[in-house]
């Protein structure tokens, strides 16, 4: 399987800036932000704000038509030399939003096809796309995976809305960790690189991390991304008083994952959905409209 790392597989994950701790000063990449709904409600987001899955809260970025992202990968793939990953992460779930996200990958690829393309999703419809995104040649996905136990993922996500009905409590959580489970092993089955990130969520899941973090990695899983939590203004969690990790809690956690034998992100910069540039900085404002035209 693609899992076992062919020399073809090396030069992705070398060239990919969140994979590859040594590639983030070297290349970089864009989102585009095209995907507004969400089908699941996580309970330290607020809907105000871009996906708190892979970005920090209280950020809000301007929704793109898959035309206008695509024109706009051309514009800053002509004048960021470093660019080598294309993804979409947001502000809602790009699989929630499949029709336009799929869209604009097939845009991009037609228009910018030296770029890899990258897909970040909460997975409770991965499995239905799972053609779409091999077609595309999508190697690089990420799943954003807090619990495997349903009972800590109710305090986690309030509700799931899948085919028209609308679970909550145990049942939601449960929905969606076997859907999230199911496509990181069909994914990695397929050769798909799936990187996982988790949400370190004090006093809800940072015990179970280690065990989330093995699971993962026995279905293929490549790296795990252990990312504290930012409670989002006006979000559940913040009512809750629910508050961040501190840094030696995240460290110490992403030591014990790490000994498991699991490959650890470190360097994760929680990017907004319409990040452009090296993992560090955010060019994004050098890129408007008007500057690429
Ligand atoms: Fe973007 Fe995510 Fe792809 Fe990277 S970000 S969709 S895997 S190209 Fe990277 Fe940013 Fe952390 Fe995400 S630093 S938030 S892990
Ligand atoms: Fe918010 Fe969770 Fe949906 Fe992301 S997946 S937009 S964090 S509810």
């Amino acid at each position: 399987s693609g899992r076992c790392g062919g020399t073809g597989e090396l030069e992705e994950i070398s060239r990919h800036p969140c994979y590859n701790e040594e590639a983030h000063r070297y290349f970089a990449r864009m989102h585009l932000p095209v995907a507004p709904a969400c089908n699941i409600q996580c309970r330290y987001c607020n809907r105000k704000f871009d996906c708190v899955n892979e970005s920090r809260p209280g950020v809000v970025s301007e929704v793109l038509t898959p035309e206008q992202a695509a024109q706009k990968a051309v514009g800053v793939a002509a004048q960021l030399m470093q660019l080598s990953v294309v993804g979409i992460a947001g502000p809602g779930d790009p699989l929630a939003n499949a029709d336009r996200t799929f869209e604009t990958f097939r845009k991009v690829r037609s228009r910018v096809p030296d770029v890899s393309l990258c897909l970040s999703t909460n997975g409770l419809t991965l499995m239905e796309h799972l053609d779409d995104i091999e077609e595309l040649g999508i190697r690089h996905v990420t799943i954003t995976i807090n619990a495997i136990d349903p009972d800590i993922g109710s305090d986690i996500y309030s509700w799931v809305y899948d085919s028209g009905i609308r679970y909550e409590g145990r049942e939601a959580a449960e929905l969606l960790i076997s859907r999230q489970l199911a496509g990181l092993k069909a994914l990695c089955e397929r050769g798909v690189l799936c990187k996982v990130n988790s949400v370190l969520i004090p006093g809800v899941n940072d015990t179970h991390l280690p065990a989330v973090s093995r699971t993962v990695k026995s279905l293929g899983a490549a790296i795990h991304n252990v990312t504290p939590l930012i409670v989002a203004p006006g979000s559940p969690y913040e009512q809750e008083g629910r508050r961040a990790p501190r840094p030696k809690e995240l460290h110490a956690l992403q030591e014990i994952c790490g000994g498991e034998g699991m490959k650890i992100m470190r360097h994760c910069r929680q990017c907004r959905a319409d990040a452009i540039g090296l993992l560090g900085q955010d060019r994004s404002a050098d890129f408007t409209w008007e500057k690429i035209e």
